[in-house]
């Protein structure tokens, strides 16, 4: 029997995405929030964890609590059980085997804040970072909190997924953007679709599909957890691979225990 419904199936095959309502259960999206917040408290007070990797929020960069002045944590999903389980959790891997295959690598594992004020990410393409072989990959992304109009939800184009990797990208230029943001040139957005949802939801989606999310200009955190997987054997063309960690999750459409012990980073050729 499949783990997709035919109107998933039908939306991944033309779309490019779907989306898993009430793939999970409040008291999971608590424990990861409650969870998150205190890894960051505890990064801020000094505790060394060379396996995580933390980004700061740049808009907001004077907030009191510590978990303020962050946008992302990444490389979680190792080390933490409530990550770790929601990354493995059957339900997820029979979803991926169907559009992966029997022998699945989770790769990136993400928190996202995105705080009252925070900026969003432009249009972009998620394999125009990774520049991998084969390039397909699958994205999930969890909202840990309601995605309204106004706290910064993902859009989509859908189709967009069949579209080569778009190389006409400029830095994002406003004041106080991430680092390393890019948005695409000239590509049409007309279709785009905003991915309105609830505490909960899962969208899987595309790594060619274009999307983009908006600016919070509510006065409540939202807040997702990304993971991005792959077929196994996938190769890196680059050296930045710095907030990867590469974790077997599925072989021969068996799932594989995963070692929690921490991998530290190891830090590519910048
Ligand atoms: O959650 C967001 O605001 C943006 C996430 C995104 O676009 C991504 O992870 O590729």
């Amino acid at each position: 029997m499949s783990a997709l419904t035919e109107e998933q199936r039908r939306g991944w095959d033309d779309d490019g995405y779907f989306v898993l309502p009430g793939f999970a259960r409040r008291e999971v999206l608590t424990a990861m929030i409650d969870r998150i917040v205190d890894l960051a408290r505890r990064i801020d007070a000094g505790e060394d964890r060379p396996d995580l990797l933390v980004s700061p929020e740049t808009v907001l960069a004077d907030a009191a609590a510590p978990e303020g002045r962050l946008s992302k944590i990444f490389r979680v999903m190792r080390g933490e059980d409530v990550f770790r389980d929601f990354a493995t959790d059957p339900r997820l891997l029979a979803v991926l085997g169907e559009v992966i295959g029997p022998d699945v690598d989770c790769f990136l594992s993400q928190f996202i804040f995105k705080h009252p004020g925070a900026l969003g990410q432009p249009w972009h393409q998620d394999e125009w970072y990774f520049r991998m072989d084969p390039p397909s990959q699958v994205g999930v992304w969890l909202a840990c909190t309601d995605a309204t109009a106004d706290n910064g939800p993902l859009w989509v184009v859908p189709g967009s997924h069949r579209e080569q990797v778009h190389e006409d990208v400029v830095k994002d230029p406003r004041p106080g953007a991430n680092l390393g943001y890019v948005e695409i040139r000239g590509a049409d957005t007309s279709g785009e679709q905003q991915m309105l949802m609830d505490a909960g939801d899962l969208l899987v989606f595309d790594s060619h599909l274009r999307h983009r999310s908006t600016d919070n200009v509510s006065d409540g955190m939202r807040a997702a957890m990304v993971y991005h997987y792959s077929p196994a054997g996938t190769t890196v063309a680059h050296d930045l691979t710095f907030n990867q960690d590469w974790v077997p999750v599925l072989r021969g459409g068996s799932a594989v225990a995963v070692d929690p012990a921490p991998v530290p980073i190891e830090w590519g050729t910048p």
